[in-house]
C-alpha cells in the first residue's frame, strides 16, 4: 500500500473513533499521522524497514506499527473490526459534504438518523435546522448535496446498457449460469438508470456470486451473500446480482423488473384470490384457494395465471397497463425493424462531423429507404448555422445526390424558433424545402407563458412540419424550458404537425409519458436519431425503445411509411 492509501485510511480510522465518541487526543493523533504522511518526501520503505518511522513528528509508537501493518499486509485488523461494528448506511452519511464524524454523531443520536433515506426525510421534514449546531443553511446544503449527488449516481439509459451488456454476456456463459437477464429499470427501459439488476438461476449460486464479485469490472464489493450481491463498477455504477434456482426464475425476474409500483397491483391480485406472490414464487395461503400445479417458468404464464396478456417490461410502471392486460388490449408496439428512415440529421455543413456523401451511405447501409437532412439554420451561429445561400445550396446538392443514390434524400432544415416564434429562414426559401424541422435554441428562461405561445406560433407556420427535441432538456444536465405541453400537443393536432421523438440519449424529448394518450388523440410522431456522425443514426433505436415505453405502435409513427407514402404525407403537409 502507497502512503497516500495509507493516510486515507488512518483518516477513516479518525472519522470512525469520532463517530463512535472516542478520547480526542487518539482521534488527533490518527490525523497527525495521516498529514504526517501525506507531507512525507523521505522513502516510506526505507524508514519502515530502519524501524525509523517514529522519527517523524506526529507519529508516535502507535502510528507507527499501525503504518507498518498497513504497508506490510495491506490491511489493518484494528480499522476492520471498527468499520464492521459501524453501521455501514452510518458511515455513508460520512460522506455527505458538510457532515463530519461529530455532526454525524448528533444526528444519530438525536434524530436516531442511520441513513440517507433517514437524512433526507428529517431535512425535508426541517428538523435538522432545529438542531442545536446546524440551522437552515446547513439544512439546505444538505439536501443540496443528497440531491445532486443522487443525480451524479444515476446514469442514461444508453450508457447504462453499454456497461450492463458485457456483463450479462459473461454471465449467460458460466456453465453454472442456467438463465440470466438483466432486470430493473434497465430492462423496464427508463431514461436514467440508478443501478443495475441482473437476475439469474444457478444450483451453485456461491460459485456465480464469487465470479461476479471478483471480476476486473468491480471496483468495490458493497456486500456478497449467496443470494444477493451488490458491486460498485470502475464506472462508479451499482450492479446488484440476485441469483435463484432455476424454479424461481421467472418469479425473480418478474419481481426485479418492477417497477415496484406495478409489482404491487400484481401482488394485491393475488391477495384477492387467497395467493402470496413472492421473488421466490407463488402459493395458496387462504383456506380454499386454489392454484394450479402446473409450473411457472415464464412471466407469460405468470401473467397468464391472473387472465392477463402479457405485458412488456417497458409498460409495467402501473399507468394501465393492468387493465390493458385484463382487455387483451396491449398495443403492438413500435419494433426496431419498423423504422424506414429519419429526418433529423446533421452534416459537416453545420455541426455535424460527417459529410452529406457519409451521412446518405450510412443510412443506406442501415437499410433505410430515406433520409432527411436538417442542418441549423443561421441564427444557430453556435452549431455554424447556414446562411440562406449556403442552405439553398445544400438542397441543389442534395437533389442532385438524391438522384445519384441508391435511397431517396429530402432537403429539409432544423429552423430556429426566435424568441417571439417567428421562423429563422424566409418563407421563400421554406416553401422550397420538402420538411421543416422547427426547434428551440435560444431564450430558454422564458416563463411558460410566452415560451408556449412562442411555440405555438411557430406550429402555426404553415412550412412548419414538426416540432424537434421539445423542451430542450438534456437528461442529469440542463432543465426543460417551461411549456405547457398538453396545449403543444393539442397545437399540433390542430395543425396536423408532426412532434418529434428525438433518440439522443440525453433528450429522449418529448418525454414517454405524453404520447400514450396523444396519439391517442391522433398525434402524429417522427422518431430521430439527432445524428451529428454517421454512428449517431442508431439513436433512432434508443428512439424506438422510448417509443415502445411510451405505447406507440407503428401506425403513429411516420417514418415507418415506405417511400412512397411519406413523400405523399410531406406533400400534403408542405404543399
Ligand atoms: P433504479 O435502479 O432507481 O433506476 O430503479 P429500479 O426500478 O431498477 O429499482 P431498484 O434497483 O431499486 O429495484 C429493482 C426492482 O426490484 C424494482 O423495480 C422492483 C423491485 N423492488 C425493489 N424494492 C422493492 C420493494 O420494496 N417492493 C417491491 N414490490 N419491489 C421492489
Ligand atoms: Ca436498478
Ligand atoms: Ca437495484
Ligand atoms: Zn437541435
Amino acid at each position: 500500500m502507497h502512503k497516500e492509501e495509507i493516510a486515507k485510511i488512518l483518516e477513516e480510522m479518525a472519522a470512525l473513533l469520532e463517530l463512535k465518541g472516542e478520547n480526542p487526543f487518539r482521534i488527533r493523533a490518527y490525523r497527525n499521522g495521516a498529514r504526517a504522511l501525506l507531507n512525507l518526501d523521505a522513502d516510506l520503505r526505507q524508514l519502515i524497514k530502519e524501524k525509523k518511522l517514529t522519527d517523524i513528528e506526529g507519529i508516535g509508537d502507535h502510528l507507527a506499527e499501525k503504518i507498518t501493518e498497513l504497508f506490510t499486509k495491506g490491511r489493518l485488523a484494528e480499522y476492520e473490526k471498527l468499520k464492521k461494528k459501524t453501521p455501514a448506511p452510518l458511515s455513508r452519511l460520512l460522506e455527505v459534504p458538510g457532515l463530519g464524524p461529530k455532526k454525524v454523531r448528533a444526528l444519530y443520536q438525536r434524530l436516531r438518523i442511520r441513513s440517507l433515506a433517514d437524512l433526507k426525510k428529517a431535512a425535508r421534514a426541517g428538523k435538522i435546522a432545529k438542531l442545536q449546531g446546524f440551522g437552515k443553511k446547513s439544512e439546505a446544503k444538505i439536501l443540496e448535496a443528497l440531491e445532486s449527488s443522487e443525480k451524479e449516481t444515476r446514469r442514461l439509459w444508453f450508457d447504462a446498457m453499454g456497461q450492463a451488456e458485457p456483463i450479462l454476456k459473461a454471465l449467460r456463459a458460466l456453465k453454472e449460469v442456467q438463465q440470466a437477464e438483466i432486470g430493473g429499470s434497465l430492462r423496464r427501459k427508463c431514461e436514467t438508470i440508478g443501478d443495475l439488476d441482473f437476475v439469474a438461476s444457478s444450483s451453485t449460486p456461491e460459485t456465480v456470486m464469487r465470479w461476479f464479485t471478483t471480476q476486473p469490472f468491480v471496483k468495490k464489493i458493497l456486500s456478497t451473500g449467496s443470494a444477493k450481491s451488490s458491486v460498485q463498477l470502475k464506472s462508479g455504477m451499482q450492479a446488484d446480482l440476485r441469483v435463484v434456482s432455476d424454479k424461481q426464475f421467472a418469479f425473480a425476474l418478474y419481481y426485479f423488473t418492477g417497477s415496484k409500483e406495478h409489482n404491487i397491483r400484481l401482488r394485491t391480485e393475488a391477495l384477492k384470490k387467497g395467493w402470496s406472490l413472492s421473488e421466490y414464487g407463488i402459493e395458496a395461503v387462504k383456506k380454499g384457494a386454489r392454484l394450479s400445479p402446473a409450473p411457472i417458468d415464464s412471466e407469460e404464464k405468470l401473467f397468464k395465471l391472473f387472465g392477463l396478456s402479457y405485458i412488456p417490461p417497458e409498460l409495467r410502471e402501473n399507468r394501465g397497463e393492468f387493465e390493458a392486460a385484463a382487455k387483451h388490449n396491449i398495443p403492438k408496439l413500435i419494433e426496431e425493424e419498423d423504422i424506414r428512415g429519419a429526418f433529423h440529421c446533421h452534416t459537416a455543413a453545420s455541426d455535424g462531423r460527417n459529410s452529406l456523401k457519409e451521412m446518405i451511405a450510412a443510412a443506406a447501409k442501415r437499410g433505410w429507404e430515406y433520409i432527411g437532412i436538417s442542418d441549423h439554420s443561421k441564427s444557430a451561429f453556435q452549431a455554424n448555422g447556414l446562411s440562406e445561400e449556403r442552405l439553398e445550396a445544400q438542397i441543389e446538392e442534395i437533389r442532385k445526390l438524391s438522384k445519384k443514390s441508391a435511397i431517396r434524400v429530402f432537403a429539409g432544415v432544423e429552423c430556429d424558433i426566435l424568441p417571439k416564434g417567428d421562423l429563422d429562414v424566409s418563407d421563400g426559401l421554406l416553401k422550397k424545402l420538402d420538411y421543416v424541422i422547427v426547434s428551440i435554441h435560444s431564450s430558454f428562461q422564458q416563463d411558460e407563458k410566452t415560451m408556449t405561445k412562442r411555440l405555438i406560433r411557430a406550429i402555426e407556420h404553415p412550412s412548419a412540419t414538426m416540432v424537434g427535441h421539445l423542451t430542450g432538456r438534456l437528461l442529469l444536465k440542463r432543465k426543460e424550458i417551461a411549456l405547457n405541453i398538453p396545449k403543444i400537443i393539442d397545437a399540433c393536432i390542430a395543425n396536423k404537425k408532426i412532434i418529434e421523438l428525438n433518440g439522443n440519449p440525453e433528450r429522449l424529448d418529448m418525454d414517454w409519458r405524453y404520447w400514450r394518450s396523444a396519439a391517442e388523440k391522433g398525434l402524429l410522431c417522427c422518431i430521430n436519431p439527432d445524428a451529428h456522425a454517421v454512428d449517431q443514426l442508431a439513436f433512432v433505436d434508443t428512439g424506438v425503445q422510448i417509443a415502445r415505453k411510451g405505447w406507440l405502435e407503428k401506425d403513429a409513427v411516420v417514418n415507418t411509411l415506405p417511400l412512397k407514402k411519406i413523400e405523399a404525407l410531406l406533400k400534403k403537409m408542405h404543399p
